[in-house]
């Protein structure tokens, strides 16, 4: 499969409500919106890294210069039989998982389409809907408790709080007594330390389905120490950003439960064997978002198809985010399922009018 052409653009979309997590609030999502054109075909995909270095140490700036001028200029006019010997290429640098996998999704959506199967056949999954959860930003105890209600009775299958300190126990037994049989669960973004292990063993009384990255970003040792104390499985995301990383936080029993995101992993093939080492350890997954795009959105529907994403991921309605999505295609969760785009590669086209309104700017690179 010869990359004849690339197209990088930055698309900003404005957020319908400003997103608050513990490091910080979005108002909107600016990203790296790549395709790659083979013969006939375009492989898509969107960079989720934030304009500062928050949630990980990668940022949008560096994001656009590597892509620029290190990333597309090694691929662009070159063949790859398949997305491991693109992986091959990118793999020996180091860090940057999100801009690597912005390219490697993207080439995965071309293959796919160039063997005219769905993203999810070539990944290995199955299957014609997943179960949609939700992710629900800080807000007053009030506030989230009618918000919860709300997203329950539109059917999401899981309802996962943002926590921060001030912001904890107080608001999950406030929503577990107004809910006392929903799957919830709570993402603290890394804010909490080993002192605060008191405090977050108040949660284990509130049935929640996991405490998903309470501690620093890096840190799978002080995560294992956690564990041992809480009832309540741990889910990493923040820490899962390689293989190894994925495996020694199995090993010392870190994470009970693990978020993949194929941005943080780097591509699809570090994900994919996330995903099976975390079955051999019979930890099951689910699949975490960034906020994307009807693009990232798509790729996050079909890789939930495997089958040790056992769990409902964040994947929800596109209309929860956006006014207008940047394809054609509306993604929106029906009684808390989403059916996965039907077609080849991730099965959605670009809107490309709205796009050229959105778009902040466009770079194309030929051989
Ligand atoms: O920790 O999963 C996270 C959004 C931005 C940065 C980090 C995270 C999130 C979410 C939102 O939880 C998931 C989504 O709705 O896409
Ligand atoms: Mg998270």
């Amino acid at each position: 499969l010869t990359i004849d052409r690339a197209e990088l653009r930055l698309v900003r979309l404005p957020l319908l409500q400003p997103f608050v997590i513990s490091t910080g609030t979005m108002h909107d999502r600016i990203f790296p919106l790549l395709t790659l054109y083979s013969g006939d075909h375009e492989g898509y995909a969107e960079g989720v890294m934030d304009p500062l270095p928050d949630y990980l140490g990668e940022t949008l700036p560096a994001a656009m210069a590597l892509l620029k001028d290190l990333f597309l200029p090694m691929i662009v006019g070159k063949s790859f039989e398949n997305p491991a010997a693109l992986d091959k290429l990118l793999a020996p640098w180091r860090g940057h998982q999100m801009t690597k996998a912005t390219v490697d999704m993207a080439f995965w959506d071309l293959w796919a389409k160039s063997l005219n199967l769905p993203l999810q056949t070539v990944l290995g999954g199955t299957g014609d809907a997943i179960d949609a959860g939700v992710s629900l930003g800080i807000g007053s105890i009030d506030d989230t408790v009618a918000r919860v209600a709300d997203h329950h009775r539109q059917g999401y299958k899981r309802i996962k709080l943002k926590i921060k300190p001030g912001h904890d126990v107080a608001l999950v037994r406030a929503v577990r007594a107004a809910f006392p049989d929903i799957r919830l669960s709570v993402d603290a973004n890394a804010c909490y330390t080993l002192a605060d292990a008191g405090l977050l063993q108040k949660l284990d009384d509130l049935a929640l389905d996991y405490i998903e990255q309470p501690l620093a970003w890096d840190d799978i040792q002080d995560h294992a120490v956690l564990q041992k104390r809480l009832k309540t499985p741990i889910c990493l995301d923040e820490c899962i950003n390689s293989v190894r990383a994925c495996r020694q936080a199995l090993q010392a029993d870190a994470a009970r439960v693990i978020n993949i995101k194929v941005a943080r992993s780097g591509g699809y093939y570090t994900a994919l064997k996330m995903h099976d080492l975390a079955a051999a350890f019979d930890v099951p997954v689910w699949c975490g978002g960034m906020l994307e795009s009807g693009i990232g959105r798509a790729h996050n529907i079909h890789l939930s198809t495997l089958p040790n994403f056992t769990k409902p991921g964040d994947v929800s309605s596109a209309s929860r985010y956006f006014a207008r999505d940047i394809i054609n295609e509306p993604l929106e969760a029906t009684d808390g399922r989403m059916a996965v785009p039907q077609g080849a590669g991730i099965g959605v086209s670009l809107d490309e009018s709205f796009l050229s309104e959105m778009a902040l700017s466009s770079e194309s690179f030929s051989a």
